[in-house]
């Protein structure tokens, strides 16, 4: 349990630290779920899962859309000077991450204090919210699971940060870049993360895509190799979404960041931040695309949320749907694990969700799923035939000419010779709608 810090006055009053009740409790501001010092697979839940605040969301976002205005009228807002208020917002995200027992957060530069156009103001800014963040995180034992830069609110990007045509544009991100590197070190932050929002175009016919990559990938090294000159010792994570706001973005999916990173050379610095509604905005499913990263060495850390089945769009819902989680922590346990990271609710809860108790529901929903997903996959793992049926689906690869295919031994007409001599394969079923329900039972 962490202590509960707050600053010159409670924001979130009347509640107090949420604890682990269990499966039966009838507190809604309790844990069902999320003991964080049970052990499952060797681990504790709280160092499986790592999970993580999203300040953007949950401290600065208003419940405003394209069709309205803010709903979520902040008591930490009030204060004209631009640090004041952010020390304001600070301590209500540390009162917030202490009492929801977070052990990590998350921001952006402009999420901890309000830019300006003038990079030495931003820059100042930023430094002494840090110097505060040291004291929060000293106080409170709340650590940072990475930081980044927003390179996509403001003006200047609309035509991309590093892949933005004019040079003049990049090196404005270059700048932010820099100073939120410097603020994640100086906060002994994990990892960093690049998510590309304006990284890709939204016509072909004004656009030099190779010449944009290029750019990216130059702008990625540079930044890399500035931050470990300055001691940073973490990962970088890549981000993945297909779109929005860009029409199309370079980070597509999975698969397309690893391309890149292999292209450019950057598989040793970097691995992947995955978001469950960037996995369906791609057309994929969360599963598909953490089983993409794991393969490939990278899988790295977790933006948990959820889309909506109805529409197209990022919704960033929280996690609530068991049987998602539960196929996402097959694969993740069943895997590398997370490499570095951890699990940062990347979600917002809804326009007309208004009350300050709202936001501890929604946190407490999305930490219970994913502990409750990780007991049930441990469980299917260690107990069912789940791992079973998967090898044994394989196993004419495990023998004689099968093997041999795998180690590069046979040639085509040795492939030929042995469909000839051996016939029609049987039908093997791929036993789909019994797994569904073994993962149900589970349940
Ligand atoms: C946007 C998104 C970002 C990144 C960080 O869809 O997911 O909040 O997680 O820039
Ligand atoms: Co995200």
């Amino acid at each position: 349990m962490s202590n509960i810090v707050l600053g010159e006055k409670e924001f979130f009053k009347g509640i107090t630290q949420v604890k682990y009740e269990g499966p039966k409790t009838d507190n809604p501001m309790a844990f069902r779920w999320y003991d964080e010092s049970r052990v499952v697979a060797g681990k504790t839940l709280k160092d499986h899962l790592r999970f993580a605040g999203a300040y953007w969301h949950s401290f600065v976002g208003n419940g405003a859309d394209p069709f309205g205005e803010p709903t979520h009228i902040f008591p930490w807002n009030a204060k004209a000077d631009a640090v004041e208020r952010a020390k304001d917002k600070m301590d209500a995200a540390f009162e917030f991450l202490t009492k929801m027992n977070l052990p990590f957060y998350c921001f952006h530069d402009v999420d901890v204090v309000d830019y300006t156009n003038d990079i030495n103001e931003n820059d100042r800014r930023l430094q002494a919210l840090v110097e505060y963040a040291k004291q929060k995180q000293a106080a409170s034992g709340v650590k940072l699971l990475w930081g980044t830069a927003n390179l996509f609110s403001n003006r200047r990007y609309m035509n991309g940060a590093s892949t933005n045509p004019d040079f003049h544009v990049l090196a404005h991100g270059a700048a932010q870049v820099k100073a939120a590197l410097d603020a994640t070190i100086a906060l002994g932050g994990e990892n960093y993360v690049f998510w590309g929002g304006r990284e890709g175009y939204m016509t072909l016919l004004n656009t030099d895509m190779k010449r944009e990559q290029a750019h990216f990938a130059k702008f990625l090294h540079t930044a890399k190799d500035y931050a470990r000159k300055n001691g940073f010792k973490g990962t970088f994570f890549i981000e993945p979404k297909p779109c929005e706001p860009s029409k199309h973005q370079y980070d597509y999916d999975a698969a397309t960041v690893i391309g890149f990173l292999r292209e450019y050379d950057l598989l040793n610095d970097f691995k992947l931040n995955l978001e469950v509604n960037h996995a369906t905005l791609a057309g994929h499913t969360f599963q598909h695309e953490l089983q993409v990263a794991t393969d490939a060495g990278m899988l790295g850390s977790i933006d948990a949320n959820r889309g909506d089945y109805q529409n197209g769009w990022d919704t960033d819902q929280f996690p609530n749907n068991i049987t998602e989680i539960v196929e996402a922590m097959l694969v993740i346990l069943g895997g590398t694990g997370l490499q570095g990271g951890g699990i940062n609710f990347d979600a917002k809860i809804r326009r007309n969700s208004t009350d300050p108790a709202d936001l501890f529901y929604a946190h407490i929903g999305g930490m219970d799923i994913f502990a409750r997903a990780l007991i049930i996959a441990d469980s299917i793992l260690q107990k069912s035939e789940y791992k079973k049926i998967r090898t044994e689906r394989y196993a004419s690869f495990d023998t004689g000419k099968g093997k041999a295919f795998e180690e590069g031994k046979l040639s085509l007409e040795d492939l030929r010779q042995y469909a000839i001599e051996n016939g029609e394969p049987a039908v093997l079923s791929g036993k789909q709608e019994y797994l569904e329900n073994l993962i149900n039972n589970y349940i």
